[in-house]
């Protein structure tokens, strides 16, 4: 708390004197205007379960001495800057995609290609790897940005408009000439052409609207953002392509980070955690509940030829600018933490 040292008016110093004889009372625990501000700017809903866990868990482990204020459907930093926001001091925190950081660093890309990740598990194996301890400290030096634990958000696969007597997506081959929006940066929208399909970019907040009048034919998201967004409403069929078990990293700014002290630090990463491990049970039992909600909906759910899709997506990688970017081993050591 800073304390005025000038312009003492009587009124002022009865207040003093009566925070004085209170302060006792507040000994360790931090004044609301003294704690540090962690405003978070996602693109997800208030109900999506990453934004509920650091609500939830991350918010109150950290409440004394930091206020947690979170911005969600992209209302204070548009999709894909908040790192840049982080690192010019106008954000504290944000649930960041490996693709956004492809952006900067484009060995990242590696975490964002189709059919790396194999499953929750192994994502958290990848993060705590020291394989990743390069890539942490480049975005650490380099953008001034922590990242603290990895987020499931789930598997990816492709929702249409079409209904599945127009339209069957057994291959690639299939999404020939299939306006899917993808989000904007370069490595989602290779992701798109790698699945077959004519990518569109988009940001997130938008893709309703675009599905209900038809300016693109589908999107790619887990089940349950399929829900929450509630683009059920306006498409026909989901296809179990399981392109991307996809994640976010908690970003934390570094310079507040460096301003706590080893304990709030120790607090802070415990929290991210847990948030992380709860964000993470909840939206399995979601992917794993979902289907049936979805099909009470009226959408036609399936599995298309998987090996198709990997083998695929695979190929449209190898020798893309995207692996030329990735450190030589890190794909096998990825690869081995697998099962
Ligand atoms: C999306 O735009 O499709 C996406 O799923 C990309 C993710 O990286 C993430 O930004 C997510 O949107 C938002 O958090 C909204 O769920």
């Amino acid at each position: 708390m800073t304390i005025p040292t000038t312009h003492f008016t009587r009124r002022g110093l009865t207040a003093l004197a009566a925070l004085a004889i209170a302060a006792p009372a507040f000994a360790g625990a931090a004044l609301a205007e003294d704690k540090v501000k962690l405003r978070m700017s996602t693109p997800a809903s208030e109900t999506d379960q990453r934004s509920v866990a650091l609500a939830e868990v991350f918010a109150p482990a950290v409440a004394d001495f930091a206020v947690y204020e979170p911005h969600y459907n992209a209302s204070l930093i548009k999709q894909n800057s908040e790192l840049e926001a982080i690192a010019s001091g106008d954000l504290e925190m944000s649930i960041a995609s490996a693709q956004e950081l492809a952006q900067y660093f484009p060995e990242f890309s590696i975490f964002a290609t189709g059919y790396v990740h194999q499953d929750a598990d192994h994502q958290v194996k990848v993060f705590n790897d020291p394989l990743m301890e390069p890539f942490k400290q480049k975005v650490e030096d380099e953008l001034g940005v922590k990242l603290l634990s990895v987020m499931y958000l789930g598997r990816r696969h492709v929702n249409l408009r079409q209904p599945k007597d127009e339209l069957t997506v057994m291959t690639p081959d299939d999404l020939a000439g299939v306006n899917l929006r993808m989000p904007g940066t370069d490595a989602w929208q290779f992701l798109g052409k790698a699945l077959g399909a004519n990518p569109t970019p988009m940001a997130f907040t938008e893709v309703y609207t675009a599905l209900q009048t038809g300016s693109v034919d589908g999107q790619d998201n887990p089940l349950p953002t399929v829900v929450d967004a509630k683009f059920y409403e306006v498409t026909n069929q989901i296809a179990l392509t399981s392109h991307l078990v996809d994640l976010n990293y908690v970003a934390f700014s570094k310079e507040v980070w460096d301003s706590l002290t080893p304990e709030q630090q120790e607090a802070v990463q415990k929290a991210a955690d847990a948030a992380a491990e709860s964000g993470r049970q909840k939206q399995l039992q979601k992917e794993a509940d979902l289907v049936s909600f979805l099909k009470e909906q009226g959408l036609e759910i399936y599995e298309p030829d998987l090996k198709a899709f990997r083998d695929h997506v695979q190929s449209q990688y190898v020798g893309s600018e995207f692996a030329a970017s990735w450190p030589d081993g890190v794909l096998e050591k990825i690869n081995a933490l697998g099962n």
